[in-house]
């Protein structure tokens, strides 16, 4: 899978999925030097920057396939991301991963452009332009990692949502020893979409975006292949976190269960939506 960081949130999202080896890293933003890093000249707005969105040709000449594209919606560089995948779009499946900043600490002008950031995005992702958009909360991840000092404050929250993203993606393409994870194989309409973790013992979600209105969502139980073969009652636990999930008709609910050699056990949400989030 390529992962693309527009943006400093972008690189520095991007750097942290460069720890495995599953991911190909492109990198751009002002001032990069270095493998897979495109330098852009610093504008003075996100017009600006709009208007002076390079060819990018060459820099994605071997691209292909699966593509994250990371960007912090409300940096001035994230005004080039429309015109950064028109240039890719033939070539790669795009997924969006948003990063929503803490709005509370931005400017008007900031805040004004996350907004249009945000909308524009979505409407891509539903009138199927890109394949979807994966939504994450700054806010949202700190107060799952409860409390985090300023001084790598981002590596913390970066680190949360990066570890989650890739378990997400090596279960998409494992066997479950039992159910399946049909969400996320079918094509759909809901491309709006976020993903979390799930406290397996407390039964308790922790989302990385308040998802409005979600009608699909995926469950993966990463379950210690040791306790998968003795434990007698795991199956009813599951069971019945399942059950008590399908209670709302709108939405549709599936799970897998995965061995793994941890030495703990994990749980992992998908969850998507059809509608536009506010
Ligand atoms: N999760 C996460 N958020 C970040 C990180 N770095 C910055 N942000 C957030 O992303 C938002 C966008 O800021 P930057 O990424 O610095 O902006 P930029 O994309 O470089 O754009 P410019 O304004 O052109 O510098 C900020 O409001 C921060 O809250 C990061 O490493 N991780
Ligand atoms: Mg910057």
């Amino acid at each position: 899978m390529n992962v693309i960081g527009l943006g400093k949130a972008g690189c520095n999202i991007a750097d942290t999925f460069a720890k495995y080896p599953q991911y190909n890293i492109y990198k751009i933003d002002v001032g990069l030097k270095g493998d897979n890093c495109y330098s852009v000249k610093r504008q003075e707005s996100p017009e600006e920057y709009e208007k002076n969105t390079p060819s990018l040709k060459t820099f994605f000449k071997g691209l292909e396939g699966d593509t994250l594209f990371v960007v912090g919606g409300s940096g001035n560089i994230s005004a080039m991301c429309l015109s950064i995948m028109e240039q890719i779009r033939e070539k790669a499946k795009i997924d969006v991963l948003y990063v929503k900043p803490d709005t509370f600490m931005l400017n008007q002008a900031k805040t004004q452009h996350e907004k249009v950031t945000y909308n524009v995005l979505q409407q891509y992702a539903r009138s199927s332009a890109i394949n979807g958009i994966l939504m994450v909360s700054n806010p949202q991840l700190e107060n799952i990692l409860g409390e985090v000092p300023i001084i790598g404050y981002y590596d913390k929250l970066n680190e949360l949502l990066v570890s989650t993203i890739h378990m997400i993606n090596v279960f998409k393409n494992s066997e479950p020893v039992m159910g399946g994870l049909t969400s996320i194989h079918e094509e759909s309409t809901k491309r709006i979409y976020t993903v979390g973790i799930f406290d397996i013992e407390k039964s308790e979600e922790k989302l990385f975006f308040p998802l409005d209105t979600a009608r699909d969502k995926g469950y993966i139980y990463s379950i210690r292949k040791e306790k998968l073969q003795t434990e007698n009652d795991l199956h009813k636990v599951i069971r019945s976190q399942m059950k008590e999930r399908s209670q709302d008709e709108e939405t549709k609910v599936s799970f897998g269960i995965f061995p793994t050699d941890y030495d703990a056990d994990y749980g992992y949400i998908l969850s998507y939506s059809p509608n536009i989030q506010s």
